[in-house]
């Protein structure tokens, strides 16, 4: 098994461990919470928080926690986004989406309660020896990435820019937020779990932040170019919806050559500032390669 395979076995057993540990036990919400939380996605945010870890100088176990709460986070938002309030999608991950399978009602909240685990989760921090200083620290970071700034103000920049003419500046902007979060929130986090200063974790924060804007434009690129079948979502939905996106705004061709110019920047932030900087950059080169 590759390198990055091996974590990401040993992230889905934690995470799967912890949901049971701390999670509702039995019933509906559970199983709904579960079927959201470990469905075969492809874990590149808690992936990225682990190889941040070590990329300072920690070793990568001690960020479990910190990429737990991060996929819940993450997990929270595609279940949300999927609701009719929002893009009404009925595939995610290969599958029907949450509230297909279980109900609105249930989508709803099992999303909310995947939220309020990231927290719980992030605190385990404590039980593997991480400062409470640097726990605290760990809690702000992640909680101003996933609300009103970032991932949720992404969100509803995005929804008030469908149907409108916007600037290609306007939809890197969505996308450094609305993306850019959660991924920049990886590599910080990670960071806080390795030692790493405020410093240096505030630099590899906007390190990820750039990762997750090139993720973007690939999504949305794949979005107008892939099929359900490659990419276990719907496709050609964002022309549907009259979304702003990279192609929209840019083109597809500026859209393609934008891509690497993010990722080198991201790869330098990175250099800059770890000393064993090998598994992020991997991480790096496998976004740059991804087709789904
Ligand atoms: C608070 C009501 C409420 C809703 C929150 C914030 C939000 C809704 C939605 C934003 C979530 C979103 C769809 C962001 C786009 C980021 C993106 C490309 C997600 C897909 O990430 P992948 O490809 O997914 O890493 P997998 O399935 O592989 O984990």
């Amino acid at each position: 098994m590759s390198p990055l395979g091996a974590r990401r076995r040993a992230f889905d057993d934690y995470l799967a461990r912890a949901l049971r540990a701390r999670g509702p036990g039995r019933g509906k919400l559970a199983s709904a919470m579960r079927y959201a939380a470990l469905s075969p996605g492809k874990r590149l945010r808690p992936l990225l928080a682990l190889a941040a870890c070590e990329a300072v100088g920690g070793p990568w176990q001690r960020a479990l926690p910190a990429a737990a709460a991060i996929e819940c986070v993450h997990a929270f938002s595609l279940v949300h986004d999927d609701l009719p309030a929002l893009d009404n999608d009925d595939f995610r991950r290969g599958r029907a989406t949450t509230h297909r399978k279980f109900g609105e009602a249930i989508g709803l909240l099992a999303g909310d309660a995947l939220l309020a685990f990231a927290f719980e989760e992030l605190a385990q921090l404590s039980e593997v020896g991480v400062p409470a200083g640097h726990v605290v620290e760990a809690v702000q970071r992640l909680a101003w990435a996933s609300g009103g700034v970032r991932l949720v103000g992404g969100q509803v920049m995005d929804l008030e820019s469908e149907g409108r003419s916007v600037s290609r500046r306007t939809v890197a902007t969505i996308h450094f937020h609305k993306t850019g979060g959660l991924m920049g929130a990886a590599l910080a986090l990670g960071a806080i779990a390795g030692g790493a200063s405020s410093e240096t974790t505030t630099q590899l924060e906007h390190a990820g932040s750039v990762l997750g804007l090139a993720f973007q434009v690939q999504d949305d690129l794949l979005n107008t170019g892939s099929s359900l079948r490659k990419l276990g979502k719907r496709a050609g939905t964002d022309r549907a919806r009259r979304k702003a996106t990279f192609p929209s705004v840019a083109g597809e061709a500026e859209s393609r050559a934008a891509v690497p110019a993010f990722l080198a920047r991201a790869r330098e932030q990175i250099r800059e500032n770890c000393r064993r900087p090998e598994a992020l950059l991997a991480i790096v080169d496998a976004v740059a390669e991804r087709t789904r």
